[in-house]
């Protein structure tokens, strides 16, 4: 399954592009894609379309429009359940209190908006997420 990461702009503001992209590494987990962007306003919309009408739905956008972010598309080689599930572990709970220490929120984390990355949630989204951000001709398969 592919799947969109992105280390938002506290997690690059704070030198753990590095340290995000070794968690990945540590699985079998291929990174296929991978740039440096600045999120325009159009596909922040679009990204966080299900939170609109959210009480945090405006500070999510201008939040992940403020400043650089790193966007990925890794390929991982299991069924989608279990592919979701094992990058949530990696990136833990979205509520950086209740993240597991070991997991990139847990150890790293202090704020539910400011959570240092966003993976996607189902395959669904995966197949929403991917394409606001990546043309297929920018992955590279090896
Ligand atoms: P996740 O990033 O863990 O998949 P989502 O998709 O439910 O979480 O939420 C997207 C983003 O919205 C989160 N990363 C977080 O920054 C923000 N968010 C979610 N719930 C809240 C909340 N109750 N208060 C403030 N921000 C929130």
């Amino acid at each position: 399954m592919r799947t969109l990461v992105i280390i938002k702009p506290d997690g690059v503001r704070r030198g753990l592009i590095g340290e995000c992209i070794r968690r990945f590494e540590n699985y079998d987990i291929k990174i296929i894609g991978l740039k440096m962007i600045k999120v325009d306003r159009e596909s922040a919309e679009k990204l966080y379309a299900v939170h609109k009408g959210k009480p945090f739905y405006d500070d999510l956008i201008n939040y992940i429009t403020s400043s650089p972010v790193v966007v990925s598309v890794l390929e991982i080689d299991l069924e989608p359940e279990n592919a979701t599930k094992l990058i949530r572990k990696i990136i833990g709970a979205t509520n950086p209190v209740d993240a597991e220490r070991g997991s990139i929120r847990g150890d790293y984390g202090f704020s539910i908006t400011q959570n240092i990355v966003h993976a996607s949630d189902s395959e669904e989204s995966a197949a929403y997420e991917i394409p606001i951000f990546f043309d297929e001709r920018e992955f590279v398969e090896y």
